[in-house]
């Protein structure tokens, strides 16, 4: 049966430090990610763009910034989602900054748990993500989606799954972690999250490091890959907003990206934190869309 994937764009830098964030959807686009998928087999249906609020660039009120907006674009990437799940379809979610996963981790949480179905959510990034309101050292959102996801983040974006947390701290891995605030380390620790840092990855190569992360997951598993284009090192992908160097190469991000299509699991993504305006010549979202046709499992194997 033809598998249909639908790309949902969240256009908006809300929850991020530097803006531009909101034009990644179009890069995606222009990149040609719909025929690349299309190409491997699948139905790819374009929902376009969500129409949220704008970006303010107000400074932030108790340790938040535009958390009334982050809200807003967090509710219609929910409902999105949720629909796209609800219609059998495949959600791959544009960004955007990486706020959004809090809507549509918290939807694809609640369509797993109806299934009974096993939740894993592998966390490619250079950052944790685990921040609070509290501990936030820049009140960016973006830095926070993990603590919501967790139900320890603002009240607002929590529960949002129909239970207090939408992960249990064992549902979470993260891959090419290597800017941890201090206070994240503490909830890491305190949390028992499961962190494969770029140190694992350099100790152990990467081949390794999947094999651990994807340990478990089996024929009842729901695996969610929430891509942040900032995981790969800034000389492959220069055009994020918080770019830091010391990360996996393209062709480490590709293993990674094959082992997941290996297990036949995959069964939602978010591609967020793409920055055209601190791109060039497009080169990230091209190499985006490269990395993402593996995910969905173009292999190059010969043998
Ligand atoms: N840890 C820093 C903060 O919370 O402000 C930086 C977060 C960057 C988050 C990027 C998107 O992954
Ligand atoms: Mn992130
Ligand atoms: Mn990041
Ligand atoms: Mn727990």
């Amino acid at each position: 049966m033809t598998r249909t994937l639908r790309l949902i764009g969240a256009p908006t830098d809300i929850g991020a430090s530097t803006r531009g964030a909101g034009m990644g959807p179009d890069a995606l686009r222009v990149a040609g990610l719909a025929n690349t998928l299309a190409g491997l087999g699948f139905e790819v249906v374009d929902g376009g763009n969500l129409a949220g609020p704008g970006t303010p660039w107000e400074v932030p009120a108790e340790g938040l910034h535009h958390l009334p907006e982050v809200i807003a674009w967090n509710r219609l990437v929910h409902d999105a989602v949720d629909q796209a799940l609800e219609a059998g379809q495949l959600p791959v979610l544009l960004g955007g900054d990486h706020c959004i996963a809090v809507g549509s981790i918290s939807a694809i949480a609640r369509h797993v748990r109806q299934r009974r179905q096993k939740l894993r959510v592998l966390w490619l990034d250079a950052h944790t993500d685990v921040n609070t309101e509290t501990t936030s050292p820049s009140g960016n959102m973006h830095g926070m989606p993990v603590s919501c996801l967790l139900g320890h983040g603002p009240a607002a974006l929590t529960g949002w799954s129909g239970e207090p947390a939408a992960l249990a701290h064992d549902a979470i891995r993260f891959l090419g972690i290597r800017s941890v605030d201090a206070e994240e380390k503490s909830a890491i620790r305190s949390l028992g999250l499961g962190v494969f840092d770029m140190r694992h990855i350099d100790e152990h190569g990467m081949r390794t490091t999947m094999t651990e992360a994807l340990q478990d997951v089996d024929d009842d598993t729901h695996l969610h890959v929430s891509f942040d284009l900032d995981c790969l090192d800034p000389d492959y992908a220069p055009g994020v907003g918080t770019g830091v160097r010391g990360g996996p190469t393209w062709r480490e991000m590709q293993l990674c990206m094959e082992m997941i299509a290996d297990t036949g699991r995959l069964g939602s993504l978010d591609v967020v934190e793409l920055n055209p305006a601190l791109d060039v010549r497009n080169r990230t979202a091209e190499i985006a869309v490269e990395l993402i046709e593996s995910l969905f499992g173009k292999s190059t194997l010969v043998r």
